[in-house]
């Protein structure tokens, strides 16, 4: 029989794959004819597959096309990630997490914001911050539980990639999402051990009542921007939207240019600094990568 599901781990060269409408997950192989042509199939992957009705098992036949796809954690078709930071403990690396909503902006992906270990310290500047540039944005504590059940309304019928540096309480906050989930915090994958932990494979967790899917990841993680062009990096930032378009400089990099919109609203408060502190990081960053 052929079925057509996604695949949920691979292992060794075995994928499961678990077809939308039912539980079962079926154990495949990869047809031969993929390695010949340098094709590895991705957790993530909707696939058909030919299935031995005696055994169970059977063999990857086709990948459907993928909207997108990380290489750590190696995962396709992902629909939203969860960018992951602390208010202290450790305390937030803006540059990073702008850096990693860049990234996500640039494949098209909306990131959820979500700041961590409010029962230590309030998270209202740096919700100001992101709420305010557009994005979804919760304070949330993996300790008390705080806004756990608005971050699970959110996931609802994605595949989320939770992302974010070591110690942030990524696998604390899943394992509150998740009933029954035991994912090993703290210590196990503390600063000393790390690395040691490394899962070798990626494994995707259905969501309670199987709408979405969530995969947890080792520290860092972000999509490719190595073919980007820093013209186009003002539209990743939703908050610089209004402006650019008022903004009367032909080829403006609203990183320096007097009397620019951009610039202008971020002197009026419009936009955060640290915002645009990122933003021309980013863009200096894009300029000295550059090989001509
Ligand atoms: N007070 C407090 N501590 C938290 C909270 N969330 C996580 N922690 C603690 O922070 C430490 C790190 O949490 P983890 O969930 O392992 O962090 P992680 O982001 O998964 O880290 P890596 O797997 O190394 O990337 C653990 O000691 C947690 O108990 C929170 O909301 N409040
Ligand atoms: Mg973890
Ligand atoms: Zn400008």
């Amino acid at each position: 029989m052929i079925i057509q599901g996604r695949i949920i781990k691979g292992v060794g060269g075995f994928y499961y794959i678990k077809p939308s409408a039912s539980d079962t997950v079926f154990e495949c192989r990869a047809r031969g004819r993929f390695r010949k042509d340098g094709i590895t199939p991705l957790v993530g992957d909707i696939v058909n597959c030919n299935i031995d009705a005696a055994s169970g098992t059977g063999l990857i036949s086709e990948i459907l096309p993928r909207s997108n796809s990380l290489i750590r954690p190696p995962v396709a078709n992902v629909t939203r990630i969860a960018i992951v930071f602390s208010v202290v403990l450790p305390k937030p690396n803006l540059f990073t997490v702008d850096k990693l909503i860049t990234s996500a902006m640039y494949a098209g992906i909306r990131p959820i914001i979500c700041i961590n270990k409010t029962d230590l310290e309030g998270g209202g500047e740096y919700f100001e911050i992101y709420s305010g540039a557009g994005f979804d944005t919760l304070c949330v504590s993996a300790e008390t539980g705080e806004n756990i059940d608005r971050l699970s309304e959110m996931l609802r019928g994605e595949l989320t990639v939770f992302a974010g540096n070591s110690g942030v309480g990524k696998s604390s906050i899943l394992n509150r999402v998740l009933t029954g989930a035991e994912l090993a915090t703290g210590e196990v994958s503390g600063r000393v051990e790390r690395g040691k932990h490394t899962t070798r494979h990626s494994e995707l967790m259905p969501l309670d009542g199987g709408d979405g899917y969530i995969i947890d990841t080792p520290g860092f993680s972000s999509f490719s921007v190595a073919d980007m062009d820093e013209k186009d990096l003002c539209r990743l930032f939703p908050e610089f939207a209004p402006y650019i378009d008022k903004c009367g400089f032909a080829d403006c990099s609203h990183t320096v240019e007097k009397g620019c919109a951009v610039l202008e609203a971020l002197k009026g408060g419009k936009i955060s600094a640290s915002r645009h502190e990122s933003y021309k990081a980013q863009y200096k960053e894009i300029l000295d990568n550059k090989t001509y």
